[in-house]
């Protein structure tokens, strides 16, 4: 199973003042280390995170999937003007393969909806895989793919007139930290008019014990996932990780509802990276911090909304109350 993709990284050789090599720079100089789950998704790390999807101990893919399905002529009239001709913009944000998003496209094309589908990505691959595989099964479907990060996106969709509805699935917005949230919210909201709409998939607080197991899973694809990092800097800043000194290491915390993934150094070692012309010193146990994926509640969903200068209008879940893809309007 797939689906929509995330923030991919934007560098592939990089350069001492690429922005990775500045973000590594910054990240391993501080008393907490620190690197961006944004450098997850190299070639290999969209391999492995297509793997992960697939795990049966990673529920979110398969949940929001089922979710978009069941309800899907109730969430596409919730996303579409009411006249069927009156034009709109689909604008997806992280498309990825839009599996799932095909779900909804097939449905507003069968209900008559004049509308435009907008995929944003900032990987051209992903645009351009998604806009092949569009033209052979939905032919009839007007696409304008986008490659663009999703402020540049939509600062460009705010200049061109007529309704929007944005689709941001898949629950990367639990990628983001609470502020960071809570400023990508407000810039979602601010360009749109009353007559717009965001659909946004949130995956949900539930057995501890659950959530853990879709972020350690038992035949290792999240490990390798966040190692990869590592193999990545090897590759592209000359780095010399040792990966057999490396473990993968994820909590859950309840209170917070923030699953945190961390690299964890087994040994007191120096690892250089002649790209910054830097060496770093990693003391036994010390840890990077590499991903947040936050889980929510439906008042934390309604307040974040609310600070943003959102109104959640129709929450749909499953029956589990695993995941909800929430249609929000300004
Ligand atoms: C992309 N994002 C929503 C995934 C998540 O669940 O936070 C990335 C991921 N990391 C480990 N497993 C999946």
């Amino acid at each position: 199973m797939s689906t929509s993709s995330p923030a991919a990284s934007p560098a592939q050789t990089a350069s001492p003042t690429s922005a990775l090599a500045q973000h590594v720079a910054e990240g391993l100089s501080r008393p907490q280390k620190t690197l961006s789950s944004m450098y997850f998704y190299d070639d290999e790390g969209s391999r492995l995170f297509q793997q992960i999807m697939a795990l049966p101990e990673y529920y979110p893919t398969r949940t929001e999937f089922a979710l978009l399905t069941t309800p899907r002529a109730a969430i596409a009239a919730a996303l579409r003007p009411e006249a069927a001709d009156e034009p709109f913009f689909l604008l997806e944000l992280g498309a990825g393969d839009g599996l799932k998003t095909k779900i909804l496209l097939r449905e507003l094309l069968a209900s008559g909806a004049n509308f435009t589908y907008v995929p944003v990505d900032i990987s051209a691959a992903a645009i351009d895989g998604l806009s092949a595989s569009l033209r052979v099964e939905l032919p009839e479907l007007r696409v304008e793919g986008m490659v663009a990060e999703y402020t540049k996106a939509l600062a460009v969709m705010a200049t061109r007139p007529g309704r929007k509805a944005i689709l941001f699935l898949g629950s990367n917005i639990g990628n983001f930290l609470p502020a960071d949230r809570q400023e990508f919210l407000r810039a979602l909201a601010r360009p749109l008019t009353s007559d717009d709409r965001l659909l946004i998939g949130f995956d949900l607080q539930k057995d501890p014990r659950q959530i853990r197991r879709a972020y350690d899973d038992s035949q290792g694809v999240t490990a390798a996932f966040n190692l990869n990092l590592l193999r990545r800097l090897n590759r592209e800043l000359g780095a010399d990780f040792d990966l057999s000194r490396w473990q993968h290491y994820t909590d859950y915390d309840p209170i917070s509802g923030a699953v945190r993934s961390f690299l964890v150094s087994t040994a007191a070692q120096t690892v250089t990276m002649p790209a910054l012309g830097r060496q770093f010193e990693f003391a036994a146990w010390e840890t990077i911090h590499t991903e947040n994926s936050y889980k929510f509640t439906q008042p934390i969903i309604t307040a974040m909304a609310t600070e943003a200068g959102l109104h959640p209008e129709t929450f749909f879940t499953d029956e589990q109350h695993y995941f909800a893809d929430v249609v929000l309007k300004p």
